[in-house]
């Protein structure tokens, strides 16, 4: 049916291409996960099943797509950076952005049982973003940002938790003695009062999770703990420039 009158409505398509020559970052959020992980009691403030089974689900998005060089998470979210010279579906925003989120999600629901003991309660989903970085600096600051928030995050939840948890106080009583604190006097609060030394909490939690190639061949032991034969998750530092100077990612 080619020329149908029907046709001209393909003119109502909107060009969303992504600018060439520019870092590509899909960013997917879990939506409403604050409930989600009440209802199926994931433990406070980190639950290890839950950031092992997004660090899977990211894994099977870079499967997916050769062309991300790099992916980050932490929480409920997860960023994929896409290599700036690639050409994926024209560029186009939408059709990346909503493949990621799809297969995003399909992975995390597919691999649930693997990580939960618990049947779902009801179908997860994850919004998702593009935002496109024009340098390599730019780019390390966006990650450089998301692995702060982790921090920042989680050391206020440490805090948080292990006055309520162990400290008996409520929740509210918890928050109005965090309230104006500064890290360092969260980490005092850990220290004196629970002997909790918050830079031995696991680099996971801290740090987040770091997914890169890698290609050199591996014996069976090196294997052990891959995500994929392909596919490293690293608890790493990435603000710093060691990280980088490693993996040579971004040149
Ligand atoms: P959104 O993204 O606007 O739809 O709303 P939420 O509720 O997903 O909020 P968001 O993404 O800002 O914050 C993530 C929520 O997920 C936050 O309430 C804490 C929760 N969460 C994430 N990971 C864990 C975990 O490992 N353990 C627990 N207990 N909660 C977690
Ligand atoms: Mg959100
Ligand atoms: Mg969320
Ligand atoms: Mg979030
Ligand atoms: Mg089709």
């Amino acid at each position: 049916m080619a020329n149908s009158k029907f046709e001209y409505v393909r003119n109502f398509e909107t060009d969303d291409r992504c600018l060439p020559n520019t870092w590509i970052v899909v960013r997917v959020d879990g939506r409403g996960f604050h409930k989600f992980s009440e209802k199926h009691e994931f433990a406070k403030p980190n639950d290890k099943r839950s950031l092992d089974l997004m660090g899977k689900a990211a894994g099977r998005v870079m499967t997916e797509f050769k062309e991300i060089c790099l992916a980050y998470g932490q929480s409920d979210e997860f960023s994929f950076v896409f290599k700036r010279d690639m050409d994926l579906h024209k560029r186009r925003a939408s059709k990346l952005m909503t493949s990621v989120a799809s297969i995003f999600t399909s992975a995390f629901v597919f691999h649930w049982p693997q990580f939960f003991d618990i049947p779902l309660k009801y179908p997860p989903s994850f919004d998702g973003r593009v935002v496109l970085y024009p340098s390599t600096q730019n780019l390390r600051d966006y990650l450089s940002w998301r692995q702060a928030d982790c921090h920042i995050n989680n050391l206020y939840n440490t805090a948080f938790w292990t006055l309520v948890l162990k400290g008996n106080l409520t929740n509210a009583e918890a928050e109005k003695r965090l309230c104006g604190t500064f890290a360092n006097d969260k980490n005092e609060i850990l220290f004196s009062e629970f002997g909790i030394n918050y830079n031995n909490e696991p680099q996971l939690f801290r740090k987040g999770t770091v997914l890169v190639r890698d290609k050199k061949k591996k014996s069976e032991e090196e294997l052990e703990g891959r995500l994929t034969k392909d596919i490293l998750a690293l608890n790493e530092d990435i603000i710093g420039d060691a990280f980088w100077n490693n993996h040579k990612i971004l040149d």
